[in-house]
């Protein structure tokens, strides 16, 4: 299912940058989320971690990066932001499923665990998310019932610094996320990104 071929941080650059081309023409009559500075973290966690076939990918609002990785063929990725689809990317044969959702796929992805260690079947979910969705109650949920039956899930925090233009960090008084220095970063993987585009579209024409 997977289109093997490695792909580059130049691969992804140019992938969000024709996104984002096209997004400025104004044809694209829906939102986009682009992203810039963390495309050697993920390939080196899609790498070291052998994201494979078997393997679900779940992602939110900015998962271009991610699908790419994933092995969804670019022109497929393409025709799917094209549609509409940018914010809640599926591809089912590709076991990538990403909502435009704060905290909406914690609870799924710990099912999806659940029942592949239930049937003993091969693979593992990756749910990547951002800074203050690591902050929300259901990801703290998610993560402590996956370490309690230590269930084949990892959670991707990819840490900007921002909720939108909030700071994430002064939104909850804390310098360190809460699970730093916790039993449960076992299930965690934590890196930190300057993303070098907005949160959302250009920052000019339609702005939330
Ligand atoms: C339930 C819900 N509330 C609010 C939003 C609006 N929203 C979209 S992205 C986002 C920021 C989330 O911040 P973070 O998890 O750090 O993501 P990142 O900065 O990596 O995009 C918010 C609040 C939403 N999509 N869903």
């Amino acid at each position: 299912m997977s289109n093997k071929t490695k792909l580059t941080k130049q691969d992804l650059q140019d992938f969000e940058q024709e996104i984002a081309d096209i997004f400025a023409t104004g044809i694209l009559r829906a939102p986009v989320h682009l992203r810039k500075g963390r495309e050697e973290q993920l390939i080196h966690i899609f790498e070291e971690h052998g994201i494979g076939d078997d393997d679900y990918v779940y992602g939110f609002w900015d998962s271009h990066e991610l699908a790419l990785l994933k092995g969804v063929p670019r022109q497929e990725l393409k025709d799917s932001i094209l549609a509409g689809n940018s914010i809640a990317l599926c591809f089912p044969e590709y076991k990538v499923l990403c909502s435009g959702i704060v905290g909406s796929l914690m609870g799924t992805a710990v099912g999806t665990a659940w029942s592949l260690k239930d049937k003993g079947a091969k693979g593992r979910v990756f749910l990547f998310c951002g800074d203050m969705s690591s902050e929300t109650g259901i990801f703290h949920e998610a993560v402590k019932y996956a370490v309690n039956f230590d269930l084949p899930v990892v959670f991707v925090v990819g840490d900007n610094g921002l909720s939108v233009m909030t700071d994430t960090r002064t939104t909850w008084g804390s310098k360190d996320p809460w699970f730093k220095d916790t039993k449960f970063e076992e299930k965690i993987i934590y890196f930190q990104y300057k993303n070098e585009w907005p949160h959302s579209g250009l920052g000019w024409k339609i702005k939330f």
